[in-house]
């Protein structure tokens, strides 16, 4: 098994769903939460494909981009279908995550409250929120193996799934 180590911010992010892929497997890796200064430090050694995180380091050699990085990881750790249009279906329901997470960021970055509010409205009217979460039993997996039952956070994705259609 090759040495990972994931690079990302002090947030789940964009780090989380490959947290979720190694957790999900069982595979260890070294979890590297950088603050903004440390990654200002990376960045200016050079290695940082894209100026951006998430990378994963395996034995040494750097992949960058989130949902490749799944992917990747899916392959090596046998969650990944082999059938083609297996592979397609996969594929769309990653390429739903990232529009979707390119959504959630647009909500953390901005700064003004309203807009803000109307962004995360536009969430859960968006129907890949939904798509994925019938599909890919996103949310049932996230309340069963991720979200700490004490933690206050289930009621908040119970109030999410009631929000989508089904
Ligand atoms: N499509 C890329 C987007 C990566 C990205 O935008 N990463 C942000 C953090 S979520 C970043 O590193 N931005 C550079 C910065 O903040 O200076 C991916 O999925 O990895």
């Amino acid at each position: 098994m090759p040495v990972y180590k994931l690079i990302y911010f002090k947030s789940r992010g964009r780090g989380e769903m490959i947290r979720l892929a190694f957790a999900a497997a069982g595979v260890k890796y070294e979890d590297c939460r950088l603050t903004r200064e440390e990654f200002e430090e990376l960045k200016a050694s050079g290695i940082v494909p894209f100026d951006q995180l998430p990378i994963l380091e395996v034995d040494g050699k750097i992949l960058a981009k989130s949902m490749t990085i799944c992917k990747y990881v899916a392959r090596e750790t046998g969650f990944a279908p082999t059938e083609s249009f297996e592979v397609a279906k996969a594929d769309m329901i990653v390429d739903g995550i990232d529009d979707l997470t390119d959504k959630g960021v647009q909500v953390f970055i901005e700064k003004d409250e309203e807009t803000k509010v109307m962004f995360l409205v536009g969430i859960n009217q968006f129907k890949q929120l939904w798509f994925i979460c019938q599909n890919s039993k996103l949310l049932s997996y996230l309340q069963n193996n991720y979200i700490n039952v004490n933690s206050g956070r289930r009621g908040d994705l119970k109030k999410l799934e009631e929000a989508i259609p089904s």
